[in-house]
């Protein structure tokens, strides 16, 4: 699927603004018919956003179900003969949507985009009544999972990611048209041979067959490089310019379908950057040169609108990483909006692109998620038809993102249970797949403390070894000497796998404002002396190509006794102000690495 462009012949409409709003706590509104007229005791809500902390009421906040989203748009007049189609770029967990009457389509999984073809549901020059039902619940086969209990209060929403459920419409909402000879799909895939690039280049159609497909390439200046012709091909770029870290030049790649008489009747304009990636034993190439990733693990999460997509904060956030020298960060725990990853690529920042896997690890837990109370895999639990849901999920990431040459490494899950047979057996076809979909990127998943070295089973999938650890917090917390041996005894079995090892997550909770003289946790100067300890045993072993801190902002949770306000491992606060850990990473990362 092609995200919504406009070009010389396509046109998209943005439908973001004030919808109408309602919650269907009972469910009843689709049997009702809410989507024949305007929502019942509706209220208004902004798209894209997530609902959550928009009203001031713990009813919504917390609310688990169904949500009825609606507004009216006029489809143009001149989309006469066109090819008419509603995107969505995201809705959280799942949707289904309706035009006026009709049912037009339904979607699992909450931060991949979806679309419908709606020509023949609309009249060019009428309005449309558009609702969707948005659901949040998370269940067993659900990515991520949760589990509603019956309890003594009432029915309660619990799952295992530390980050709060937010949902809703978070990204942009687009009514868009085509020809009906329409660009389907395209996948670039690019190589450097010395000076010169190629770019490999697959188109997909759909509609009435055109009769000829052409391709230009061009460079940042619109001069031509390269053409060719045909649905597939390999394009020659001399004297190429590389998409390189912190030089994100990208090419356009212009497709071009014609009819018989030489008419265009679709074009789209692809952006290519020209690198490549590799493992080589221990470590990681980009452009065929050793690279080691500064950085962070992020969210997307921001006071008011939750997880909804904005762009005057995507900047600052780039400039933040700018600021204190990260290269790189982790798309934890969920594929971000399509604007990052475009954003992203233009900035020459690296990303390890991750699937919204995160919580199926029963064993984790106990201060932060209570007692668990389930097996993580069982029949009733993550089962066969989860890891269907999860394929698909991978599908979809790989077919979203698989042209952005800042993504240079999948991750397929964080923090499963991955120490047990049923762990096995469950990655062992989702690793498979991920490599068959992508054989230019390498694969892997976020490995747990509980899974040590030695113990874990799903790390000899993986191409990179991903290690999220907390050494001198969760374990060994207020006592960083101790903590530096265990760290390196272990950092150091691992070392001997022969396979790059990115440290994913380190970090520590940290009240700003909160000082001691004395290690304390929670303090600002334990944070920077618990990074400075991690930081001694990342540069004592080789096998370490990264290090992307625990988090880049402080972020919203479920509540808990472990939880002040949100998890407060950030570098920055929410708003985006530094903690002395900020400028300790500033330090580190903004001078030459030996
Ligand atoms: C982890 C998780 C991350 C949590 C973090 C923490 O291992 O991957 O989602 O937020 O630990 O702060 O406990």
């Amino acid at each position: 699927m092609l995200r919504p462009q406009e070009n010389a012949s396509r046109e998209r409409k943005s439908l973001n603004g004030l919808w109408r709003f309602a919650l269907d706590g009972a469910s009843e509104g689709r049997a009702a018919g809410w989507f024949r007229g305007p929502l019942p005791a509706s209220r208004e809500m902004a798209v894209p956003a997530s609902f959550n902390d928009i009203p001031a009421d713990a009813a919504v906040r917390d609310f688990f179900g169904d949500v009825w989203y609606q507004t009216r748009a006029w489809v143009p007049r001149g989309w006469g003969e066109r090819r008419i189609v509603l995107h969505f770029e995201s809705a959280t967990h799942r949707a289904t949507v309706w035009v006026n009457d009709e049912e037009v389509v339904s979607h699992e999984g909450g931060y991949t985009p979806f679309e419908a073809d709606i020509t023949e549901h609309v009249v060019p020059g009428e309005e449309i009544r558009l609702t969707v039902l948005v659901n949040n619940t998370l269940s067993f086969q659900s990515i991520p999972p949760g589990v509603i209990e019956d309890t003594p209060a009432g029915k309660r929403q619990r799952y295992w990611h530390d980050f709060f459920n937010y949902a809703g419409l978070h990204r942009s909402v687009w009514l868009c048209s085509t020809s009906p000879a329409h660009v389907s799909d395209i996948t670039v895939v690019t190589d450097l041979d010395g000076g010169n690039g190629v770019v490999d280049y697959r188109v997909e159609t759909a509609g009435p067959e055109p009769v000829e497909t052409t391709v230009v390439l061009r460079d940042a200046d619109g001069m031509d490089v390269a053409r060719g012709a045909g649905l597939s091909g390999a394009l020659q770029v001399p004297d190429v310019h590389p998409w390189a870290p912190r030089n994100g030049y990208l090419y356009d790649l212009e497709v071009q379908l014609r009819d018989g008489a030489g008419a265009l009747l679709d074009c789209y304009h692809q952006s290519v950057g020209v690198r490549t990636v590799e493992v080589d034993g221990a470590r990681f190439l980009i452009n065929g040169a050793p690279f080691y990733f500064t950085g962070f693990g992020k969210h997307e999460d921001l006071a008011v609108i939750g997880k909804g997509h904005n762009d005057a904060f995507m900047l600052h956030d780039f400039e933040l990483l700018r600021w204190i020298g990260a290269n790189s960060f982790r798309t934890s725990h969920y594929p971000y909006s399509e604007d990052v990853l475009d954003y992203a690529d233009r900035q020459g920042v690296v990303l390890i692109d991750e699937v919204a896997a995160v919580g199926q690890n029963m064993g984790i837990g106990g201060g932060i998620f209570g007692a668990q109370g389930y097996p993580t895999f069982s029949p009733d639990t993550v089962n066969d038809e989860s890891r269907e849901v999860h394929a698909q999920a991978i599908r979809e990431l790989v077919a979203r993102d698989k042209n952005h040459p800042s993504v240079v490494l999948w991750s397929i899950a964080n923090e499963p249970e991955s120490d047990t047979e049923a762990s096995e057996n469950y990655f062992r076809p989702l690793f498979a797949l991920a490599k068959g979909l992508d054989p230019s990127r390498p694969v892997g998943f976020v490995n747990v403390m509980l899974a040590p070295h030695g113990k874990c089973r799903v790390s000899q999938f993986g191409d990179v070894l991903m290690l999220n650890r907390y050494y001198g917090w969760y374990v060994d917390s207020g006592d960083l000497q101790a903590a530096e041996i265990a760290w390196e005894e272990e950092l150091r079995a691992w070392a001997g796998e022969g396979k790059p090892i990115i440290i994913t997550e380190y970090g520590a909770d940290t009240y700003p404002g909160l000082h001691s003289v004395t290690p304390t946790p929670w303090s600002e100067e334990y944070q920077v002396d618990y990074l400075d300890m991690n930081h001694r045993v990342f540069d004592r072993i080789d096998a370490v190509v990264g290090e992307q801190m625990w988090n880049f902002a402080d972020f919203a949770t479920t509540s808990g006794p472990m939880r002040v306000g949100g998890n407060k491992k950030g570098a920055f606060t929410r708003d985006r102000q530094p903690k002395a850990a900020a400028h300790a990473l500033r330090r580190r990362w903004r001078r030459e690495r030996p």
